[in-house]
């Protein structure tokens, strides 16, 4: 047998599949680069050749393939946010993830599980009763439910009245879904590249210059590109890298941390959040309780996780799921999170010509991984801003305007 399998190997005519096509030497000038391999960067590339046939682009990322946000998140897609302008465009979102793993030829395990926000208080059942009629005005589907209801939606639910926040109704949101990140970056990264889009990894940008004729001079650790248009889309680091340039940003950056425990048969159909005890969880196909709290209490750039964090979550879970009492956390990581003061995100035109900006995506951002490169997409290429990403514009601070999504958010801050 191993003698068959080096033969095999050794064979020219079975050539291997590449996954992705084999990367290009970097050059020093494109129409557009991309600051950013996550998700978000990835889609823009991939919806700027499909959609505009604008194919010399770069994506230039520090690390790799989605090694910031995009593989660190619990991977909560819904769309029943607060505001109109928030909800349409995360509804777009979700129109586009149906069709998105047959388009990119992957398989996302996107996944329609319904989406539990529970209500432990008066206060929370009224912003629940807000957001359903916001949502169904807009033709989303979100209703209150009370415990009845509930109970037959999530039967392992603790919903005794005995605990410290007695569960009393939830926002159900029947679309609301996960599905595999990293293989969202994958299908894209792979779909622009196919498209003659050019990848980078291990391509840091260290400096960003504005030029009098209008281009963007990026310096990076392998030499210095010029670009027609910038796009920067780097999560964590938004501050970091618009400051380079001149721009300041409101943005406060602070760690996210997440974890999952081992796995375990399923039993957990819904996505679970709970405001009040500051918990997120879904079970993945694997079996995994994938889990999430509150941010970190201070601003930091740093990945690292902490026993305090768990401990909390924990205590928190076994009040919702106390039959957990004995099962184990395999593994736990952090993402650092850019919080806007109104919790929505920063998408459009900056004082910078020519360089557009994607960013503020907190704890918000992988459900609008589509839509946001789509829109980016159409920036990038007419520099115009899309109807859908307009409400979102840097400017909007300045007049002291807000598209308030505190009370949607899911996590605590
Ligand atoms: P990223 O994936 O972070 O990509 C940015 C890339 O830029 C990185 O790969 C980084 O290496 C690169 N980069 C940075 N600086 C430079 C530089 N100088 N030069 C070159 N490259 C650079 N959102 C949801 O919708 N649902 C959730 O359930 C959810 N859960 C979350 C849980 C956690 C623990 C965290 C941390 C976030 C969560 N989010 C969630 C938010 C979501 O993960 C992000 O908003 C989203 O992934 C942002 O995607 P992105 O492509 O912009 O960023
Ligand atoms: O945006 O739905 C969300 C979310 C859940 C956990 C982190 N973000």
């Amino acid at each position: 047998m191993p003698l068959a399998l080096l033969k095999y190997g050794i064979q020219r005519k079975y050539k291997g599949n590449r996954y992705f096509p084999a990367a290009k030497p970097l050059r020093s000038a494109y129409d557009v680069v991309i600051i950013g391999g996550g998700g978000h960067g990835l889609a823009c590339a991939y919806y700027l050749a499909r959609d505009w046939g604008i194919s010399d682009v770069a994506v230039l990322e520090k690390g790799w393939l989605a090694s910031g946000n995009t593989a660190r998140n619990t991977a909560i897609i819904r769309s029943n946010y607060l505001t109109p302008e928030g909800a349409l465009f995360y509804e777009e979102s979700m129109r586009l993830w149906r069709s998105l793993a047959g388009e990119l030829g992957i398989n996302l395990m996107y996944s329609e599980r319904g989406h539990l926000t529970l209500a432990h208080t008066d206060a929370a059942i009224r912003t629940s009763r807000w957001r359903a009629e916001v949502n169904q005005h807009l033709g989303i589907d979100s209703e209150l439910v009370g415990r009845d209801e509930l109970a037959k939606l999530c039967p392992e639910l603790n919903l005794s009245e005995d605990i410290r926040y007695p569960v009393l109704g939830a926002l159900y949101h029947p679309p609301g879904a996960i599905a595999r990140h990293d293989a969202v970056a994958w299908g894209y990264a792979r779909g622009a590249m196919q498209s003659g889009v050019e990848i980078h990894q291990q391509t840091e940008v260290t400096g960003i210059q504005s030029l009098d004729d209008g281009s963007i001079e990026l310096e990076t650790d392998r030499g210095s590109i010029s670009a027609g248009q910038v796009v920067q889309a780097v999560a964590g680091m938004s501050s970091e890298l618009a400051r380079m340039v001149g721009i300041k940003l409101p943005i406060r950056s602070v760690p996210l941390q997440a974890c999952v425990s081992e796995a375990l048969k399923p039993f957990l159909d819904p996505i679970v959040v709970s405001g009040s005890l500051h918990i997120y969880v879904s079970q993945s196909a694997r079996g995994e309780l994938v889990m999430g709290g509150a941010t970190d209490p201070y601003p930091l750039y740093s990945t690292r996780s902490t026993l305090d964090f768990t401990e909390g979550l924990m205590a928190n879970m076994l009040e919702l799921f106390p039959f957990l009492e004995n099962a184990k956390v395999l593994r736990q990581w952090a993402g650092i999170a850019d919080m806007t003061p109104d919790f929505s995100p920063v998408m459009g035109i900056t004082p910078v010509s020519n360089y557009y900006i994607d960013a503020g995506w907190g704890t918000w951002g992988f459900k609008a991984t589509p839509v946001c490169g789509s829109c980016m997409a159409e920036l990038a290429a007419t520099g115009k801003a899309p109807e859908l990403i307009k409400p979102f514009e840097l400017e909007r601070f300045s007049r002291m305007e807000q598209v308030g999504e505190r009370g949607a958010a899911s996590v605590g801050h």
